[in-house]
């Protein structure tokens, strides 16, 4: 896979607003948020896509998720959204997997 935005911020080549970090993922401020909490969660495995993802990523995926409801957590989050666009049709701007943590305002649904 080839270098994204993202694999910088995991190596510190790049400043981001770093929330929460283990040693299979992290956790940064979205540079563009789209609600007043607005934080991605990221493996530092670099995974393209989510339908990139295999039978072997699976407790990585459950990580995740359950790192992304943690965080949400001590960001003082009960109600949040999570949102992972998978593929440039999808608003995939950025190919290393990440799961949109969203929150502070009401969501409507069905999403745009
Ligand atoms: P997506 O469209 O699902 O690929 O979302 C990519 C998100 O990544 C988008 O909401 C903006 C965010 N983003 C892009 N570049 C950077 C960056 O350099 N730093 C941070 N913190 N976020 C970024």
């Amino acid at each position: 896979m080839s270098e994204t935005i993202f694999s910088k911020i995991i190596d510190r080549e790049i400043p981001a607003d770093i929330i929460y970090e283990d040693d299979l993922c992290l956790a940064f401020k979205d540079v563009n948020p789209q609600a007043p909490t607005h934080f991605l969660v990221i493996p530092k495995k670099p995974i393209p896509k989510l339908s990139d993802a295999e039978q072997g990523d699976k407790a990585l995926l459950g990580h995740l998720l359950l790192v992304a409801g943690q965080v949400a957590g001590e960001q003082g989050l009960e109600d949040f959204r999570l949102n992972v666009n998978n593929g440039a049709g999808a608003s995939q701007t950025v190919f290393h997997l990440h799961v949109h943590v969203l929150g502070g305002r009401p969501f409507s649904w069905p999403p745009g």
